[in-house]
This record gives structure tokens, C-alpha cells and sequence, in this order.
């Protein structure tokens, strides 16, 4: 009921993510144009951020910005591989990954942001062409996650829409509350 409504919660700045319980064609352009402009959004987030304030929790206890800017194309290659399984074979299971741990790993801490920023560019420009290229027959396609069970892929695309909201309103927020 809350989404899109800004939240007290600062783990949930733009609300959490809540299924719709249809989505229209017309909901799926609108979804897919939210995809396509992340890379953008995310990029604006981060701008002209020292290597100080990249390193500042977005909350106490939460990730760095710089973790929430390797973290989205990290989630959202995951996101386009599942695209792609379902796409091509049948109720295929995905593989969860420990999203906590792979921001631990050492190329989180190592890589230049701009480095994620051009990837996640990249990436949606491909993930953005084959969502607009998929048939009605494809929209019923579907994968399947071990512990949560089948996803439909217009709720997955729904999910990836709020997803790249959620973390750069943890990046929008943060710089508002610091008046950065
Ligand atoms: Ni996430």
C-alpha cells in the first residue's frame, strides 16, 4: 500500500516492495521504462561524492554508498541471467546468491564506482532490449527460486523496477539528511 510513498524507515526509503495483483501491458512499458532509467538515476545518486562520503553508511549499521553502487548491477546481472534461463527452458530453478557476503568480497572495496556505473549501463541497455522484446506468450513464462517458489516475470520485472528505486533513494536520502 506504501509504495512509492516516502518511508520513516530508512532500510525502506521508498516503502517495500509489495506484488501487484495484475499488471496491464501498458504497467509493463511503464515498468521497463523504470529499468531502463536506473543507470541514469543511479549515476546522478552518486555524483561528485568524495571517496570519504562514498565510504559513509546510507544508515547506521546499513552498506556504503559504495557498497549500494557495486550491489545494484551485482543484484541486477543475477536479475538478467534469470530473464535469460526463463526465456530459454522451462521453469528453470535459479541459484540464490549471499547478497550480504558479495559485498564483502574484495571488488567491492576495489573497483572505481564509475567502473559499476558504466556496467550497470550496459547491462540494462541489453536487459532493457530483450524486456521490450518479450511476446505475450513470453510474459507467461516464469522461473523458479528455491525458496520462494515460481516467479512469473512480469512480477520480477515489477520487483527490479522498485529494486533500483530502493537503493538510490538509500544514496538520495542519505545526501539529503547530510545535505550533501
Ligand atoms: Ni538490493
Amino acid at each position: 500500500m506504501n509504495e512509492g510513498h516516502m518511508s520513516d524507515d530508512p532500510r525502506y526509503p521508498i516503502g517495500r516492495f509489495h506484488s501487484p495483483d495484475t499488471i496491464t501491458s501498458q504497467d509493463r512499458v511503464d515498468l521497463i521504462s523504470s529499468i531502463a532509467s536506473a543507470p541514469a538515476l543511479l549515476c546522478r545518486a552518486v555524483a561528485d561524492l568524495t571517496p570519504e562520503q562514498l565510504d559513509t553508511p546510507y544508515r547506521d549499521g546499513g552498506w556504503t554508498v559504495r557498497q549500494v553502487a557495486h550491489h545494484v548491477p551485482d543484484s541486477h546481472m543475477n536479475a538478467y541471467i534469470r530473464f535469460k534461463l526463463a526465456l530459454t527452458e522451462v521453469d528453470p530453478v535459479i541459484k540464490p546468491y549471499r547478497e550480504g557476503e558479495w559485498a564483502q568480497l574484495p571488488d567491492t572495496a576495489g573497483t572505481p564506482i564509475e567502473t559499476s556505473l558504466v556496467l550497470m549501463e550496459k547491462l540494462h541497455e541489453r536487459w532493457v532490449i530483450l524486456l521490450r522484446a518479450i511476446s505475450e506468450e513470453g510474459w507467461n513464462r516464469q522461473f523458479v527460486h528455491p525458496e520462494m517458489g515460481a516467479v512469473p516475470l512480469e512480477r520480477s520485472t515489477a520487483l527490479y523496477a522498485w529494486h533500483g528505486k530502493h537503493h538510490i533513494a538509500h544514496i538520495t536520502e542519505l545526501r539529503k539528511r547530510r545535505g550533501w
